[in-house]
């Protein structure tokens, strides 16, 4: 019975206000990557400059109690495009090593699951997405959870939608020169440096200028358009303009207090904060994030520009969303994977011409998973029965309704992977209470404590509080799901020789010979690596050109084979020979071209990682990003040390 209400309820609604009068309502569906609350719409932060978001506030409602599903890319974007909660489906973390949308498999409550813009299109529109939507990041191409069918369109590679598209600086040696302790994760990525290449060039600017001509033209289906940008995610790299409106020395830190976590349990990140703090990056990082959101501030603003001028103008809605909030080391904390506030509050801002209204901003809680219902409502199609959201249309309309659910945001910490048990969160319009996989409990009351500073869960006046709030706890929650290595959307796997046999290379010159045949399509990515950022050796191509990298004390010498990209089935023996000069000998090569190298000395100690084919999963010993993999075939023909040598 309640399926059939469900199904048919939104049809009795229609039609509504002004969009019963006409066609279908077209969708601008806008995604940010870790975009928090300090965008001045949220004022969480002092001096943020985002002119464009105070002008999509004016035109909307805003949700200023939003929360995601669960706070990480992967799980908290498979909630909006199939409306499952966590709990439900048991995605609850990131996943790595997708291609193509594994969540099917995760999860088997969503191997059918009906995504957002397929349903719309099976409703009449014709749905067209790019950039980030679904997971993927800048740094693991083709690393990525699309699911290419439930488009009609999609900007690229469906599966590789934003890695192509990000230039890079030019870093100078190794990332943990000059620092104390390493830094978190490799190759600059968790860093702040400007990016001296033109705008244009960038993802996100592509991905705004593809979303610009759509609005230029008329179309004769009404149009679900999924606009994914990238920034504010790490690396904080967006040109020096935006720097220059942060200068360092008025950058403010976020409002903190000494023993803060006394109270409360820490999250997984403790460890970076140490290096922020050791390192005095604190304040360049919150430099970094805050470029990074006027930057895809500049984004938005071009896409309302658009808007306006656009056929569609009167007759789209919008909605603003991103996948979870962030942190800029409040609670010592550093990006997501936690449960406060300020990592699950996001901004959502929905416009629906003739019933939003705009202008006004809501306290009432949201969760993600309320957007799927919401934009079947507003478009007069029918709710799935997936669908464990409500619809915000009351909130809409009247956005001091009250919403008769907290929010909830679940997730499984890395300190609880052995009991696989979910931790969960609620927020009504006043309180935030969060009960651990463990039985820890904390209460904040955000009205008098907006940075969550005093947990008031074993206060003897808040116990009614505590108690109404733990009784919206999932009275059962999914097991959290792990990577299904049988499911044809998992990413082959870098093929690792065995270390414990592999012959050892200190202090010895070594041969490898390898057959490669690379895709055609997709030619870069790393053929052999061995070792990381303090020693080792890699083979790669990068650029369409082979390059072999030898790594010793951290410092990096790489050789390129120049006017040479090998498309097909190509043999070759790199090495360091007996005085540690670096060979390349590509084999296959009707004159046989053969190239050395500085004499570098052999390697002097032994590497930390393990030697993989196809792929460098960890810290890269060459100038590129881990894992950086290899799409084509790899074999190993021979590996060969002096044996006279002692190592
Ligand atoms: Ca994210
Ligand atoms: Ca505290």
């Amino acid at each position: 019975m309640r399926s059939l209400f469900r199904q048919v309820l939104p049809c009795l609604l229609f039609p509504l206000g002004a969009l019963g009068k006409e066609a279908k309502p077209n969708v601008l569906f806008i995604s940010v990557d870790d975009l928090n609350n300090y965008i001045s719409p949220l004022a969480k932060h002092p001096g943020v400059i985002t002119p464009n978001f105070e002008r999509l506030a004016k035109q909307s409602v805003t949700f200023a109690n939003a929360h995601c599903a669960a706070p990480a890319c992967h799980p908290s974007r498979v909630a909006v495009m199939t409306g499952v909660h966590p709990v439900k489906s048991g995605i609850y973390r990131n996943l790595f090593g997708a291609h193509g949308p594994r969540w099917r498999h995760e999860s088997p409550i969503l191997s059918d699951a009906l995504v957002l813009s397929k349903h719309f299109s099976n409703h009449g529109y014709h749905s067209a997405g790019a950039g980030k939507i679904f997971h993927t990041l800048q740094w693991t191409p083709g690393d990525s959870q699309n699911d290419p069918l439930a488009w009609d369109e999609y900007r690229g590679d469906p599966l590789d939608p934003i890695s192509a598209d990000w230039p890079r600086p030019e870093f100078p040696n190794n990332q943990n020169h000059d620092f104390k302790g390493r830094r978190p994760l490799s190759n600059f990525l968790f860093g702040a440096t400007p990016l001296p290449q033109a705008e244009e060039s960038y993802g996100d600017h592509l991905v705004v200028n593809w979303a610009i001509e759509k609005l230029k033209t008329q179309h004769a289906k009404p149009q679900f358009l999924a606009v994914g940008l990238f920034r504010p995610h790490i690396p904080f790299e967006v040109p020096q303009k935006y720097f220059d409106l942060y200068p360092l020395d008025k950058v403010k830190l976020p409002t903190d207090i000494e023993n803060d976590l006394a109270d409360a349990r820490p999250a997984d990140r403790v460890s970076w904060h140490k290096w922020v703090t050791d390192n005095d990056q604190w304040k360049p990082l919150m430099q970094g994030y805050l470029a990074s959101i006027s930057y895809v501030d500049h984004q938005l603003g071009r896409l309302l520009d658009a808007l306006e001028t656009s056929p569609m103008k009167d007759n789209t809605i919008i909605v603003l969303w991103t996948d979870h909030g962030f942190h800029i080391g409040e609670k010592s904390n550093w990006e997501k994977f936690a449960l406060w506030h300020q990592t699950t509050n996001t901004p959502l801002f929905i416009h629906a011409p003739g019933i939003s209204k705009d202008g006004v901003s809501t306290n009432q809680p949201a969760t993600l998973t309320d957007l799927y219902p919401t934009l079947c409502e507003l478009s007069g199609i029918p709710i799935p029965e997936q669908c464990t959201g409500t619809s915000l249309v009351p909130q809409l309309k009247s956005p001091l309704t009250a919403k008769s659910q907290p929010s909830l945001t679940s997730f499984v910490f890395n300190k609880d992977m052995k009991s696989e048990t979910a931790s969960h969160a609620l927020s009504d319009d006043r309180y935030r209470y969060i009960k651990y996989a463990d039985g820890f409990e904390e209460l904040y009351d955000l009205r008098t404590d907006p940075h969550e500073f005093n947990n008031l869960a074993a206060h003897a006046d808040h116990q009614a509080t505590r108690e109404r709030l733990a009784s919206y706890l999932p009275k059962s929650a999914a097991k959290n799901c792990k990577v299904p290595r049988d499911s044809p959307f998992t990413r082959k796997a870098p093929q690792k020789t065995t270390y414990k046999k592999h012959p050892n290379i200190v202090n010895r010159s070594f041969g490898i010979t390898l057959k490669v045949t690379p895709d055609p399509k997709k030619t870069d990515g790393v053929i052999i690596s061995h070792g990381g950022d303090h020693h080792g050796y890699s083979l790669y191509m990068k650029d369409g050109l082979i390059h072999f990298a030898v790594r010793r004390n951290k410092e990096l010498e790489t050789l390129i084979v120049k006017d040479y990209q090998p498309k097909k089935e190509f043999t070759i023996s790199v090495g360091l020979n007996t005085r540690g000069r670096m060979i390349i000998d590509v084999l296959s090569l009707a004159d046989s071209p053969f190239f050395t190298g500085k004499n570098l000395g052999p390697i002097s100690q032994k590497p930390n990682e393990g030697q993989t084919l196809n792929s460098d999963p960890e810290s890269p010993v060459g100038n590129y990003s881990s894992p950086y993999p290899f799409a084509g075939k790899v074999e190993l023909l021979k590996f060969e040390v002096d044996p006279k040598q002692k190592p």
